[in-house]
């Protein structure tokens, strides 16, 4: 073990202590110089321009960015491009015709891999397709799919012809397909009959069947074929198969349509606190060069690279960081069907070691997975070919991060806590993998180029160490346009608190609390609707389930606030073990005396519910207004969307239990 930190070799590092990156990491960086910082500073907004020269135009832009009608801001007007040709003909054209674009791992041991060549053909023959359904520029497609190669393939259809697409999670229920499909207008339709789930068949046509019940547009589907006989399907009127549909359009081609830099690229849904699910618009020129210069600089991505984000393409992780990101820079991205321990607990290490898998971006609910199910998993395989860790979707705390770095990263990887949202399109908070120092727990500073701020109610900024709001100051690339159909709620949501109309001055409100530390690095406490206001303190419910994961033993943890007989609100945890088993009274003292030690005795909770399991929704995250009814014993609300709901039932009798 490299001893940079000054611990002497006979004592374990602390968790949660400061790295700088691995030397044999910062040596072969894509950034390795710290005047990037100065220079994107002293350059602003024209640095920007380093992210677009990342992609062939087709015209080149007049203006790197126009404010006059922020907060609508526009990034590099007057230029056209066109996405699927950035990820996939330019390639073909500087000879990489034969570079593996996409390799799809399946289930029980299905896999497919498609050149940049195989790409162009399956992209033109299905856009073909389209074309011939009626689909025209500016169209919604909505596409409900698993993680089949058809995903991909379907959206660099819909982009290649400027049908902004609309991808609806494969899990997602009938209903929230049909919000969603009512919600853009959209009339037509890619799902498939069926997919797998571990080992079982879902029927996915069924669900797209009943949405359709309940829209009043007629709906042209096409449907993939992924079940085969296991599970046979008729189509109905306006239904297509996608196979015939590609044999008949076999060996066409498409010219790709230039699209303006600020046309749509496409809609993603994402939950707000309140009502619908929000529309969030995502540009072709902007959103394009920001992921793709993310993907070059956070991401250290190179086109000879096989990169993995072990994600959903459903969910705005898989649009930018499995998709756009790393085939706009011409690499190999792995797209895996599965689940993390089907059919066993080393799946994805098995993964990583037979495609020499270079960089591996997942999330923190993942890893703490991991670290449940123990080391032996990963230790069973050469993890040597990583260069690169990431970590995304909530906040990871020093335990964790420790175990990623320890027992995937061999110690000799740098780890991006990158810090995004649905809206920001792409990353905008986290260190530079060659440049900066890790702080385990905290994200780390904005990007070059981004501007971020913690305030306190009247938008002032508040002091390091200080918890505050997280917002934007200054617009970036990426960042969404409106939401669909309603720029009033665009304004309402992310723009009114903290900005000042009169002044011109705009901010950008996240939505998550945070604080920020001498050095600029953001650590990210949970979302605004997380904080516990207990006895006349906010405490974020994300700093206490910290205090609580770091205790020896316990896998996870998820804290809720409950109103006691007086009013008062008492602090209620949720607590899952390392391989489960009730977790005895020393467990439970030692989670009390760490809240206690970290935050204070007002943080200590007052009950403790142990469980096999967290409630989460499908994307990892778990369900936290569902485990505050639990505690205070409410009507439960909608579970449909949580990926174990069984364990909401045994949450509840180990309560009673108690
Ligand atoms: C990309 C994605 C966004 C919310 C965001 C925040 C949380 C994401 C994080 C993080 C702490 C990180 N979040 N990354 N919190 N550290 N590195 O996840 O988008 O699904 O829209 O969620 O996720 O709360 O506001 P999305």
């Amino acid at each position: 073990m490299v001893d940079r930190n000054g611990w002497g070799a006979d004592r374990p590092i602390p968790a949660g202590t400061s790295r700088d990156p691995p030397a044999r990491f910062v040596e072969q960086a894509n950034v390795f110089d710290p005047a990037i910082y100065d220079e994107f500073e002293e350059r602003w907004p024209e640095c920007w321009e380093r992210a677009a020269a990342l992609l062939s135009w087709n015209e080149e832009y007049d203006t790197v960015l126009e404010d006059e009608d922020a907060p609508f801001y526009r990034w590099f007007t007057g230029g056209t491009l066109n996405a699927a040709e950035n990820c996939i003909d330019r390639h073909l054209e500087a000879g990489r015709k034969t570079h593996t674009a996409i390799r799809w791992e399946g289930k029980h041991g299905d896999r497919r891999t498609y050149t940049y060549r195989d790409l162009y053909v399956a992209v033109n023959e299905f856009a073909a397709a389209l074309r011939d359904l009626g689909v025209e520029a500016d169209d919604v497609v909505t596409i409900y799919l698993p993680m089949i190669p058809e995903l991909p393939i379907a959206m660099l259809a819909c982009a290649r012809i400027g049908a902004p697409h609309s991808v609806v999670f494969a899990g997602l229920s009938a209903d929230a397909l049909a919000t969603r499909m009512d919600a853009a207008g959209s009339e037509y339709l890619v799902t498939c009959d069926g997919y797998y789930r571990r080992g079982d068949a879902f029927n996915q046509k069924s669900k797209a069947d009943n949405a359709k019940l309940a829209l009043e547009a007629d709906v042209r589907t096409v449907v993939v074929d992924r079940l085969g006989e296991e599970l046979p399907h008729v189509l109905g009127e306006d239904e297509w198969d996608y196979h015939d549909r590609r044999e008949e359009f076999s060996g066409e081609t498409v010219d790709p349509v230039a699209r303006d830099a600020e046309d749509m690229l496409f809609l993603m849904y994402t939950s707000g606190t309140t009502g619908d699910p929000k529309g969030v618009v995502h540009s072709t020129g902007g959103y394009l060069a920001h992921v793709a210069w993310t993907t070059r600089t956070v991401l250290d991505v190179e086109p000879a690279d096989t990169y993995w984000c072990a994600a959903d393409i459903g969910w705005i992780t898989g649009h930018s960081y499995i998709v756009y990101g790393p085939l706009a820079l011409g690499t190999t991205t792995v797209m895996y069907e599965g689940t993390p321990d089907y059919p066993d607990r080393d799946r994805l290490w098995e993964i990583v070691d037979r495609n020499a898998v270079d960089v591996f971006y997942t999330a923190p609910t993942a890893i703490r997975a991991f670290m449940k199910w123990g080391e032996e998993y990963p230790e069973r395989h050469d993890l040597s070919s990583l260069r690169l860790l990431g970590t995304v979707g909530e906040p990871i705390s020093p335990r964790p991060w420790d175990w990623y770095y320890t027992h995937i990263g061999g110690e000799e990887c740098p780890i991006v806590d990158t810090w995004w949202q649905t809206e920001t399109g792409a990353v905008t908070i986290s260190t530079l993998p060659g440049i900066g120092e890790m702080k385990p727990g905290a994200a780390g500073p904005a990007l070059p180029g981004i501007d971020v701020s913690v305030v306190d109610e009247s938008g002032a900024p508040v002091d390091p160490g200080e918890t505050g709001y997280l917002t934007l100051t200054r617009p970036w690339p990426g960042m969404l346009r409106t939401l669909y159909d309603s720029d009033g709620r665009f304004l309402e949501e992310y723009w009114m608190q903290f900005s000042d109309p009169g002044t011109g001055e705009w901010r950008y409100a996240s939505g998550d609390t945070a604080t920020v530390d001498e050095d600029g690095y953001v650590t990210v406490l949970g979302r605004v609707d997380d904080v516990i206001n207990a006895a006349g303190r906010r405490l974020s419910t994300m700093e206490i389930e910290s205090a609580i994961t770091d205790v020896d033993g316990v896998a996870e943890s998820a804290v809720v606030g409950r109103a006691n007989d007086r009013g008062d609100t008492e602090i209620y945890a949720y607590v899952s073990t390392e391989g489960w088993s009730e977790a005895g009274a020393d467990v439970r003292e030692a989670i009390g005396a760490n809240v206690e030690s970290a935050i204070g005795p007002i943080a200590k909770p007052h009950e403790i519910v142990f469980t096999p399991e967290l409630p989460k929704t499908r994307s990892g995250k778990i369900m936290r207004r569902l485990l505050e009814d639990i505690a205070n014993d409410e009507e439960l609300g909608d579970t449909s969307a949580l990926r174990n709901p069984e364990i909401v039932g045994e949450i509840r009798s180990e309560r009673s239990n108690r």
